[in-house]
């Protein structure tokens, strides 16, 4: 065992991939295609990131996304890159972006597979150095391959999924997704050029002592919200909370904990958006033995009716999200 998980640790992306080959039957490398592109593209943004302090593009392009946000230049460059990268891949028929307002037609129609994704979250951490991410969601389509693809296509529920992750840019470069079959990390290795297995098969403690949320929102939790932050505090768990959710969900994923952004009065629904950042990271936890709710509802069960819709999320060891889901229905009772 020790011989075969030392020899697994040295693999490249690449390599584990077709490896991997038997998790797609039905695929003949067109889904292990888009995972490459994916892997092509976050080179390419994070070599942008990495010199963007010296070329001035971290700071904002002046334009607003669809969300109204500051658009970064990082923003915009790693828009373009995944775009591109999926597109000439073809392998992805449509694309749904956080930074667009309406879903990306490739003109590749005779693929089968939609992605969707958020390419730089975080972005307004950019200029202060913190690390930031691309969260994605690979679909099969529903509408029949040759075809323009639809709103249907683009709109299905997380569970649909058939691969979902992230990539951290921070003090290291690190890839990490899942298609079913279990949750593995790969670290980039600059002097090869090669996403090397790191983390293979991840797995999160059943229970963690981190909890994560914005302090300065704690006015507008629900009581059974708040019950739980003081039991947290009462069980002198850590508070950790960078802001950046890629780098709170992969440090926790690593470590154990919870991660939590519900509902609040700037954000009725919820801050985060369903489809390329709650949908890619609770199927990577549930992979990894964790939870992910909206606080009522199971994440990757919730039917989409936008594209860009928002949801509480509530995510990581499954006994914190039990425990927090006690003291929500707790406070139902009072
Ligand atoms: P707040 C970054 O802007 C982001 O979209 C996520 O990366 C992060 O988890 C969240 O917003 C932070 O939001 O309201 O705590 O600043």
């Amino acid at each position: 065992e020790i011989k075969k998980f030392v020899a697994s640790i040295g693999i490249t992306l690449d390599r584990f991939i077709s490896q991997r080959q038997q998790e797609f039957p039905y695929a003949k490398g067109e889904l292990s295609q888009i995972l490459r592109d994916i892997g092509l593209a976050a080179k390419v943004v994070n070599k942008a990131i990495m010199g963007s302090g010296l070329i001035g593009i971290e700071g904002p392009a002046g334009e607003r996304n669809v969300q109204g946000e500051e658009q970064q230049k990082l923003d915009v460059v790693a828009n373009m890159r995944f775009i591109r990268a999926l597109t000439k891949g073809q392998e992805v028929c449509a694309i749904i972006s956080e930074e667009d307002e309406e879903m990306i037609d490739t003109g590749n129609h005779e693929a089968k597979y939609i992605v969707a994704m958020d390419p730089l979250d975080g972005s307004s951490n950019i200029d202060a150095n913190v690390p930031i991410g691309t969260i994605f969601s690979i679909y099969r389509r529903k509408s029949p391959v040759g075809t323009p693809p639809t709103t249907e296509d683009v709109l299905q529920k997380g569970a649909n999924q058939v691969a979902g992750g992230y990539v951290l840019y921070g003090s290291s470069m690190i890839l990490t997704y899942t298609t079913g079959y279990g949750v593995n990390g790969f670290t980039y290795d600059h002097t090869i050029g090669e996403f090397i297995l790191s983390y293979p098969n991840m797995k999160i403690k059943e229970l963690g002592s981190i909890f994560s949320y914005n302090e300065g929102n704690y006015n507008d939790f629900s009581e059974g919200t708040k019950a739980y932050l003081t039991y947290c505090r009462n069980q002198k768990y850590t508070a950790r909370y960078i802001g950046s959710l890629v780098a709170d969900f992969h440090r926790n994923l690593l470590k154990g904990g919870i991660f939590f952004y519900p509902a609040t009065s700037k954000s009725p629904n919820g801050k985060l958006r369903l489809l390329y950042e709650c949908n890619s990271l609770a199927f990577v936890i549930e992979q990894a033995g964790g939870k992910a709710t909206d606080g009522k509802r199971r994440i990757l069960d919730i039917e989409p009716h936008d594209i860009h819709q928002r949801s509480p999320l509530i995510i990581g060891s499954s006994a914190m999200v039990d425990d927090v889901m006690q003291f929500i229905k707790n406070e139902q009772f009072h």
